[in-house]
């Protein structure tokens, strides 16, 4: 079967979840392929030529090549003509709110527990590293954010899923294999747990869980 889009990918890296959760989202499969970061593909010449900051993921639709999670998840979900990309201008700004907050902030201090506490001890075989007092009271300080912001709503924006749930919700993924201390976040729990029982999403913990294991 011919596939829409090339997505270059690497299955354990948040930012390339993110497009994957999306993809399921939409039920699109695009062609996979594989960068492996550690044997240093990213860096390769050839990669170098799509993404010259030598990152995934990358996606190629026809001649058109796009790289950053944030503008690759906005690009699909508006070509598919879904409404993660919400159609309200107002909407529309703040699931770019969200994207940017990510990027800047949420990215920082989340994204470490996912790249600390599973993905390098994958990759080295090691024990997870602890974290600085400083590094736990700005998780804090985030994570009391957003929770503030999920009071009494289902989804961060409107009252439907967008890409700006699928974006930040990706870096949960690995919340329970990371001990991500999110007991406090009850409204984060809440709407995490709303996120994890859609079949989207249990399909790309699937797809991520044979990855695991097979590297393993
Ligand atoms: N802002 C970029 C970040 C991409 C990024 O940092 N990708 C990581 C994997 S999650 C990567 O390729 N790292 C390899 C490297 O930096 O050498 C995005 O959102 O796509």
């Amino acid at each position: 079967m011919s596939k829409d889009f090339t997505l270059y990918y690497n299955p354990i890296t948040v930012n390339s979840i993110k497009v994957m959760l999306l993809c399921n989202a939409l039920k699109i499969v695009p062609e996979y392929k594989n960068i492996e970061l550690q044997k240093g593909e990213h860096k390769s010449a050839s990669f170098l030529q799509l993404n010259p900051d030598g990152r995934v993921p990358v996606l190629i639709d026809g001649g058109f090549v796009l790289n950053e999670s944030a503008a690759i998840l906005q690009y699909l979900a508006h070509k598919y003509q879904s409404t993660l990309w919400p159609n309200e201008l107002e909407h529309q700004a703040q699931v770019l709110k969200w994207l940017f907050w990510q990027g800047n902030e949420w990215n920082k201090v989340v994204g470490a527990y996912a790249h600390h506490q599973v993905v390098l001890p994958h990759w080295r075989n090691s024990q997870p590293e602890s974290f600085s007092a400083q590094h736990l009271a700005k998780f804090k300080q985030v994570m009391s954010t957003f929770n503030r912001a999920l009071n009494g709503k289902e989804y961060l924006v409107g009252n439907h899923l967008t890409i700006a749930d699928i974006s930040i919700g990706s870096y949960l993924i690995f919340a329970d294999e990371a001990n991500m201390p999110l007991d406090k976040y009850q409204h984060v729990r809440r709407w995490l747990e709303n996120l994890q029982v859609t079949p989207w999403w249990q399909e790309t913990q699937a797809q991520l869980l044979k990855t695991l294991i097979v590297k393993l």
